[in-house]
């Protein structure tokens, strides 16, 4: 038997001092499109979420509540593994940073930083945003609050901190020697100028709240709330107890984050790691954030847009489809109601969905029901649909890899996009009495181009996917990478039943059409 090659990619863990929205499905979803890509392409992948469950953002929010922030976070945690369900998300693993092992994982940690004479205590004096749980000096501020425009608080209490500015240069040299750890590249950029421009050792305790993971050794302080949540990569993998899940998955392939947290997954985590003689992560992806309707989305704007709320109108894999479409990925995007129905009307109901629904039902008419040969010769125009099919994996993947999924996704629907044109050309409604043979030949070669198309995107709509190669009689183990192209093929001699669309216009809730 032939080892899969691992890949190990993660999401960022979740505050839960409230419930998902946007941001967080569109993060996860990210990793769940090409955790299931990766899959399909033989890897024995590796995918883990989680929720991020201390510090003073989340003990706040469970006193507003009213209640203990141990329940607090149960039962918000729960709402983030919900959303797992909604979205159809197909994550191997969650982490909540409340387990027990998590302490002992981030204490294991700290202990070795410790050892290695990383630590010491201090005093801090400074100011602080519970809510981006970071730490300002006076000049970064701009108006007095945080440069995200969070108000902050000043904090004066003793602390222990980490030696971050030790590890500028290595950082630098690490950047440098290792091109593709931080993409995209704009981004990247961002972090080097900030490394280069000089880092402060990092206060790495707090003493004047208790929710959080005690210091070893010194339960006054508990450790802040990054250190804490950093670990989780490594404690899903149960490094701190030598399993072989950490000798097989690390470093992690991909870290997944949006724009704003960056810094803390590509300066302080590898600066962590290198200083306690743990190997760095492979890759972090910092992807863009959605405004809604052209305004940036707060709570206190009420346009907070919740992804259960999507699904339930848009459908499930329409939504899907559409955030990892419509905005090239790494930059910030707007969501627009009339793109997502045009996506939906277009994109899904008119390029694929009839394509799929015109040849099926011609195959069930002309041929009752039954499915072609694909012919030994191929004429010009077949040759030039069937070779774009069979290009498309290698192309696909190439994007994939640098997480330029709306990329990906376009190059599919470029063949999408060509079957449709080879129809018309073609005619094969017309064939039926001037050249059956011809028309059998004609579906034959649409048939297999739309069982690569659905295997192909199976990663991105696996309901939608998983109907059409149904309809297709493809069998579930002839779904994946490995029968992409000459080594597939449609086979021929089964009847296919009525077929049914796969994917409706868009409806309003006056059941109107759009
Ligand atoms: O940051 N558009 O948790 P979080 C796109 N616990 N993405 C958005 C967004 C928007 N409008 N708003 C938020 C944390 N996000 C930490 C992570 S990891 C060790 C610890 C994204 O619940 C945001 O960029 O605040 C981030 O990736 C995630 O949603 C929210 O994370």
């Amino acid at each position: 038997m032939t080892m899969n090659k691992p890949y190990y990619l993660t999401t960022p863990i979740y505050y839960v001092n409230d419930k998902p929205h946007i941001g967080h499905a569109y993060t996860t979803l990210a990793c769940d499109f090409l955790a299931r890509f990766k899959r399909l392409d033989g890897f024995d992948v590796m995918f883990l979420t989680g929720t991020d469950e201390h510090g003073q953002k989340v003990q706040e929010a469970a006193n507003k509540a009213g209640t203990d922030p141990r329940s607090f976070t149960d039962s918000v945690s729960q709402n983030f593994r919900d959303l797992l369900g909604v979205m159809n998300f197909s994550n191997d693993a969650f982490i909540r940073t409340t387990e027990e092992r998590h302490y002992r994982s981030t204490q294991t940690l700290w202990s070795r930083l410790e050892e290695r004479g990383h630590i010491r205590l201090d005093k801090y004096a400074g100011w602080y945003s519970v809510r981006d749980e970071a730490f300002f000096t006076e000049t970064e501020l701009v108006d007095g609050k945080a440069p995200t425009g969070a108000p902050v608080e000043w904090v004066e209490e003793p602390s222990y901190f980490f030696n971050l500015s030790h590890w500028q240069q290595p950082l630098l040299e690490y950047y440098q020697q290792n091109p593709d750890f931080i993409a995209p590249e704009g981004r990247k950029k961002e972090v080097i100028s900030f490394v280069s421009s000089g880092l402060r050792d990092l206060s790495v305790s707090r003493t004047t709240f208790d929710w959080g993971i005690p210091v070893p050794k010194d339960s006054a302080h508990v450790m802040y709330v990054w250190l804490d949540a950093l670990t989780n990569y490594i404690t899903a993998l149960d490094w701190h107890e030598g399993a072989e899940a950490f000798e097989k998955y690390w470093p992690a392939d991909l870290h997944m984050v949006g724009k704003d947290i960056l810094r803390f997954h590509a300066v302080y985590w590898p600066a962590f790691l290198m200083a306690a003689e743990l190997p760095l992560p492979k890759r972090v992806f910092a992807h863009g954030w959605w405004t809604n309707e052209g305004e940036k989305i707060s709570k206190s704007l009420g346009n907070v847009i919740d992804p259960l709320k999507l699904v339930e109108e848009y459908g499930l894999d329409q939504t899907r489809y559409f955030l990892m479409r419509e905005v090239p990925f790494g930059r910030d995007g707007d969501f627009v109601r009339d793109q997502m129905i045009q996506r939906i009307n277009s994109d899904l109901a008119n390029d694929i969905g009839n394509l799929a629904q015109r040849t099926l039902s011609l195959v069930f008419k002309n041929l009752d029901g039954v499915i072609p040969a694909f012919p030994k010769k191929l004429q010009t125009a077949d040759a030039a649909l069937i070779e774009a099919a069979d290009g498309l994996l290698d192309a696909v993947r190439a994007e994939m890899d640098k997480q330029a999924f709306h990329e990906a996704l376009r190059l599919v629907w470029e063949v999408i996009a060509k079957a449709n044109r080879y129809i018309d050309q073609t005619a094969p409604w017309a064939l039926k009495k001037t050249d059956p043979a011809r028309m059998a030949e004609v579906l034959a070669v649409l048939l297999e181009t739309i069982r690569q198309v659905a295997i192909l995107i199976q990663p991105i709509m696996p309901v939608s996917a998983a109907r059409l190669l149904d309809q297709l009689l493809i069998e579930e183990g002839a779904r994946d990478f490995a029968v992409i192209g000459g080594a597939g093929r449609i086979a021929s001699g089964q009847t296919i039943a009525r077929p049914e669309g796969v994917f409706p216009r868009f409806m309003d809730e006056k059941g109107e059409e759009h």
